[in-house]
C-alpha cells in the first residue's frame, strides 16, 4: 500500500542513525521506496577502568529522540526495527534490569581466547559447529573471558540480548532473540540449526541465558506503554528484522537472480558472497571465512576485513591533536599524494585495537622495508590502495571457494561516499563496481518491516524495490599495470 511508512534504526559502530521510509508511487505509477534520515548521532566507545564499553543508556536516549523527531514531523510509522554491528550483548537479571554497561567489542578481555579455546574444543570442530571466522571478539570468547574473571554478572544473570535484542526490549520490554545477530556468536551451529549447548557446557558459558532465535520478518511487540507515554507517541510494533546490520546491508544489495559479489563498506569491509546454505569446509576454515546467517534463509559466506575503521582512527588522532579534517578533505589528500609508495595489510593484528594508529601504520611500513608515509595524505593513500588490494585477495578466495567468478563488486554503505576507495577498488579487481546504496543497512532493515506487513512477498521483490528506488554509480576498471605489481607486493605480506 502506498503511504506505508517504517521506522529503521540503524546503530553502526561509528554512528547511529534514525530514518524513516514510506512507499510511494512516482509519476509513471511506479512503486518507490522514498527514504529519509531524520535523526543521526554519533557512537563511541567509552573506556570505563580496565575495559571498554558501550554508551548502551545513551544510544536508548538517542533512539526515543528519534522516535519523537519521526512524529514531530508528521510521519507516523506503523513499525519499527534495530540493526547494529554484530557479537556484542547485555545481560538481564531475574527482574529484568540491565546488568552494567555492555562491553565493546575491541576490549582487551578476549585477547588470547582464540588460542586457549581451541586448545579444549580444537579448531576444527569449532568451525565445523559454527562456521564463523575466529576473530577475538566473537560472543563465544566475550563470555568465556568473563567466565574467567568470574563475573558476579554471570552468575546473576537469566537473560543474554544481544545488542539490537537488547535497545528492542529496551523500547518495548520484550525479550526476544533474532536469528542473524545469533550467527555471530559463534555459540549457534548452523548444521543442528540450534544454540550450541554441549560447547556451552564445556566451557562454562551458562546455557539459560539464551532464548531461541526468530526469523527477521518476525512481529517482537509494540512499544511498551510508559515509552508511548514519555514520548507522547501512538502503538509502534517493533519487527526483528535482520538485525545484525551487516545483514541488513547485504539484503539491500540491488542484485538480480544470478549470484553477486558484495562488499558491504563502513567501519568494517564484508566481501562475501550470498550462498544457500553454509559452506563448512576446511578450505573455508583456512581462508578465514564466515558463514553468517541472512534474511529469507540465506548464508553469507564472507570474510571480515579490517576496513575503513584504521581511517577512522587515524583522523580520530589528528582530531584530538586539533588538527581537524573532514572525510572528504583526508580524500581530497591522498587522491593528490604520490601511488603505490607503501603497502599495509589491513588485517595485521595490530590494527584492531584502538589507539596509535598512525604509529601502527608506520611501524608497519617500516618493518617490510618501505618508505615510510608522513603526511596525512600519504597515511590514508596508503590506507586506501591497501584495501583494494585486499578486497582484490578476499574476492578471489571467495571465487576459488565457491567456484564461481564474478562480473563485477557490489560495494554498499557509508564508505562508498569515498569516491577514491570505489575507483581503487574497481582498478585492483579489474572488475567494475556497482555503488549504492549508502544507506544499505537502514534499507535492509525497512525491507523485512515491509515483508512482515505484507508488503513485499520476499527477499527478491525487495530487492526489486531497491534496485528501483536508488541511483547506482558505476566504476569501470583502468587498465593501469601498476595494480598488478601492486597485488604482488601486497601478497607478499603472506596473510591469508
Ligand atoms: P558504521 O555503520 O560502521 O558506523 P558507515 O557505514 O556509516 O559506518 O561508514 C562510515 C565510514 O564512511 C567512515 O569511516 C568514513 O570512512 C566513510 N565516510 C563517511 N562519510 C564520508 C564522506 N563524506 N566522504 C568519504 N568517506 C566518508
Ligand atoms: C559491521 C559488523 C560486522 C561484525 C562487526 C562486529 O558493523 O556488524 O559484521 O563482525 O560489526
Amino acid at each position: 500500500t502506498t503511504g506505508t511508512t517504517v521506522l529503521a534504526f540503524d546503530m553502526g559502530a561509528s554512528s547511529g542513525r534514525a530514518l524513516i521510509g514510506r512507499l510511494a508511487n512516482d509519476s509513471e505509477g511506479k512503486r518507490k521506496l522514498e527514504v529519509s534520515e531524520i535523526h543521526r548521532f554519533p557512537n563511541h566507545a567509552i573506556q570505563v577502568g580496565k575495559h571498554l564499553h558501550w554508551d548502551t543508556l545513551r544510544l536508548l536516549h538517542e533512539m526515543k529522540k528519534g522516535i519523537r523527531l519521526a512524529f514531530q514531523n508528521g510521519y507516523e510509522p506503523s513499525t519499527f526495527g534495530v540493526d547494529t554491528w554484530g557479537v556484542d550483548f547485555g545481560l538481564l537479571d531475574a527482574n529484568g534490569e540491565l546488568l552494567g554497561n555492555p562491553y565493546h567489542y575491541r576490549d582487551s578481555h578476549t585477547d588470547g581466547l582464540i588460542e586457549e579455546v581451541n586448545g579444549l574444543i580444537g579448531q576444527e570442530a569449532l568451525f565445523r559447529q559454527s562456521g564463523l571466522q575466529f576473530m577475538p571478539f566473537n560472543t563465544l570468547y566475550q563470555l568465556y573471558a568473563m567466565k574467567k574473571a568470574a563475573s558476579p554478572k554471570l552468575d546473576v544473570a537469566q537473560t543474554l540480548l544481544l545488542t539490537p535484542d537488547l535497545l528492542t526490549y529496551l523500547l518495548t520490554g520484550v525479550k526476544s532473540c533474532e536469528f542473524t545477530m545469533a550467527t555471530t556468536t559463534q555459540l549457534y551451529d548452523p548444521g543442528t540449526q540450534s544454540w550450541n549447548v554441549e560447547l556451552m557446557e564445556k566451557l562454562g558459558i551458562p546455557s539459560r541465558l539464551f532464548l531461541n532465535p526468530v526469523h527477521p520478518g518476525t512481529i517482537v511487540g509494540p512499544l511498551a506503554p510508559e515509552v508511548m507515554a514519555e514520548l507522547g507517541v501512538p502503538a509502534m510494533q517493533a519487527v526483528a528484522v535482520g538485525t545484525h546490520d551487516t545483514e541488513s546491508a547485504i539484503a539491500a544489495v540491488p542484485a538480480g537472480d544470478e549470484p553477486f559479489a558484495f562488499l558491504v563498506c563502513g567501519t568494517w569491509s564484508l566481501l562475501g558472497t550470498e550462498m544457500s546454505q553454509p559452506l563448512l569446509t576446511t578450505e573455508t576454515m583456512e581462508l578465514e571465512f564466515s558463514n553468517e546467517g541472512g534474511v529469507g534463509g540465506t548464508y553469507q559466506l564472507l570474510k571480515n576485513i579490517m576496513g575503513l575503521w584504521i581511517l577512522q582512527e587515524c583522523k580520530r588522532e589528528w582530531d584530538e591533536k586539533g588538527n581537524e579534517l573532514s572525510f572528504p578533505e583526508l580524500v581530497r589528500l591522498a587522491e593528490q599524494a604520490a601511488p603505490f609508495r607503501s603497502l599495509i595489510h589491513p588485517d595485521d593484528p595490530r590494527f584492531f585495537a584502538p589507539g596509535g594508529m598512525v604509529d601502527k601504520i608506520r611501524s608497519f611500513c617500516e618493518e617490510t622495508n618501505q618508505p615510510i608515509p608522513e603526511s596525512e595524505g600519504e597515511i590514508i593513500r596508503c590506507i586506501l590502495e591497501s584495501l583494494a588490494l585486499r578486497y582484490r585477495q578476499a574476492l578471489e578466495q571467495a571465487e576459488m571457494l565457491t567456484d564461481k567468478r564474478y562480473g563485477g563488486l557490489h560495494m554498499v554503505g557509508g564508505g562508498i561516499q569515498n569516491e577514491l576507495l570505489c575507483r581503487f577498488t574497481a582498478n585492483a579487481l579489474g572488475k567494475p563496481v556497482w555503488a549504492g546504496p549508502i544507506e544499505a543497512s537502514a534499507i535492509g532493515n525497512m525491507l523485512m518491516q515491509l515483508v512482515a506487513l505484507g508488503e513485499c512477498k520476499d527477499l527478491q521483490e525487495a530487492r526489486r524495490l531497491v534496485a528501483d528506488s536508488f541511483p547506482i554509480s558505476v566504476y569501470e576498471p583502468s587498465t593501469d599495470a601498476n595494480w598488478s605489481a601492486a597485488y604482488e607486493k601486497f601478497v607478499g605480506f603472506g596473510r591469508v
